[in-house]
C-alpha cells in the first residue's frame, strides 16, 4: 500500500474517532482480509443481496447487454471478485473495454487478471482508485462509442442521500455525453429480513466489522483491545437504512499515534450505513442529477434491483 493511502487512514481514523458520535469509514473496510470477509458474507445463507442479484443479472443479462450498447467501455465501480460482470461481460456488443475499479489493490489485480485470460477479446483496464473522489478513465485501444458505469452491489446504499447524489451527479460527468450507469439497488422490505442479512448466524458480518479494528492494529500500530468490541446493526425503518457500529463492552481507551482516545461502556463507533431504497424513490434521487430511467429488473420478491438509466 503507497504511503499516500496509509497517511489518510491514519488521518481519517483518528479524526472520526475524535468526532461526537465517533465514527470510521467504512471504505476501510476492504483491506485484503476485507475483502476475503466480504466474499465471505456473501455466501452466507442470511445475506440475501449477492444471490438475489446474481440471479437477476444472470436472468437479464442479455437485454442488458442490449441496454448498454455497441462498442461500451464498460467501468465497474467497487469490482471485488468481478463475479456478476461475467454475466454482463458475456452479453457486451463489441466492447471497447472492460475497466474495474477498486480500492484493494491485491484484489483487483487478481480477478482482473482472471478475467483477462477468461476475455482475451476485451482489453481489460485495471484501475486501483477510491471512487469516491475523482479518477482519470484510462485510454482504450479502441475507440469506446460511449461510457457505461457498472455499479453492482448495492453499494450506493453506503452514501447518505446527499453524497449518492453528488456521486450519481459526478458518475454522469465522468461518462460524459451519451453516458450509462447499471446500477444494483437493495430495495426497503421486511425489518426481520434485513437485520439477519446484517447478524448472520455464522457470525461473518461480526468478523468484517471487527477487522476494522484488527486493521488499524496492522497498520496503524493502535493499541485497542479487540474483544472489548462488539459487532451492533439494526434497521432503522425511518430512515430506511441498516446501521452498522461497532460497540465498546466496557469502559476503555485506544491508543493511536501518540493520542488516547476514552470509551464508555456501551458507547457506539459507527462504522456503516447500507441504505435501503424504493425503485421510485431511487430513480427520483437520480433524475435530480440528470439520469433517466431506461429500465428495471427485479427479483421475483422484488428484494433487489439492478437499474438502468441515461443521461
Ligand atoms: C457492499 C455496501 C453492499 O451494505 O450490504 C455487508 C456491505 N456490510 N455487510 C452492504 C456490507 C455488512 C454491503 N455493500
Amino acid at each position: 500500500m503507497s504511503h499516500q493511502t496509509e497517511d489518510r487512514f491514519l488521518d481519517d481514523t483518528l479524526s472520526g474517532l475524535q468526532r461526537d458520535p465517533k465514527r470510521l469509514p467504512c471504505k476501510y473496510f476492504y483491506d485484503q482480509r476485507g475483502s476475503q470477509l466480504f466474499d465471505s458474507i456473501c455466501q452466507t445463507d442470511d445475506y440475501y443481496l449477492t444471490r438475489t442479484e446474481t440471479r437477476v443479472m444472470q436472468q437479464y443479462a442479455k437485454e442488458m447487454g442490449e441496454c448498454l450498447g455497441e462498442q461500451v467501455m464498460l467501468v465497474e465501480f467497487g469490482s471485488g471478485s468481478s463475479i456478476k460482470t461475467r454475466d454482463l461481460l458475456d452479453h457486451l456488443h463489441d466492447p471497447a473495454a472492460y475497466v474495474p475499479v477498486d480500492i484493494s489493490y491485491e484484489h483487483l489485480m487478481k480477478s482482473a487478471g482472471e478475467i483477462a485470460n477468461e476475455y482475451p477479446q476485451i482489453e481489460i483496464l485495471p484501475v486501483c482508485a477510491d471512487f469516491t473522489g475523482p479518477f482519470p478513465l484510462p485510454e482504450s485501444s479502441q475507440k469506446p462509442n460511449h461510457n457505461a458505469v457498472y455499479f453492482p452491489g448495492s453499494t450506493i446504499g453506503n452514501f447518505q442521500v446527499g453524497a449518492a447524489k453528488r456521486l450519481l451527479e459526478s458518475i454522469g460527468r465522468m461518462c460524459g455525453k451519451q453516458g450509462g450507469l447499471l446500477i444494483g439497488v437493495d430495495l426497503q422490505k421486511d425489518r426481520d429480513v434485513l437485520e439477519k442479512a446484517y447478524n448472520d448466524e455464522e457470525g461473518v458480518t461480526a468478523e468484517f466489522n471487527l477487522n476494522l479494528l484488527h486493521r488499524m492494529q496492522r497498520e496503524l500500530d493502535a493499541s485497542i483491545d479487540i474483544s472489548a468490541f462488539e459487532h451492533h446493526a439494526f434497521y432503522n425503518e425511518q430512515l430506511g437504512r441498516i446501521e452498522i457500529y461497532l460497540r465498546s463492552r466496557v469502559d476503555q481507551s485506544i491508543g493511536l499515534d501518540g493520542h488516547e482516545v476514552d470509551l464508555v461502556a456501551g458507547e457506539l463507533i459507527h462504522t456503516e450505513y447500507s441504505h435501503k431504497y424504493t425503485i421510485d424513490g431511487f430513480a427520483t434521487m437520480a433524475a435530480e442529477v440528470g439520469w433517466t430511467l431506461r429500465k428495471v429488473w427485479t427479483d421475483p420478491d422484488a428484494y433487489f434491483a439492478v437499474m438502468h438509466f441515461v443521461i
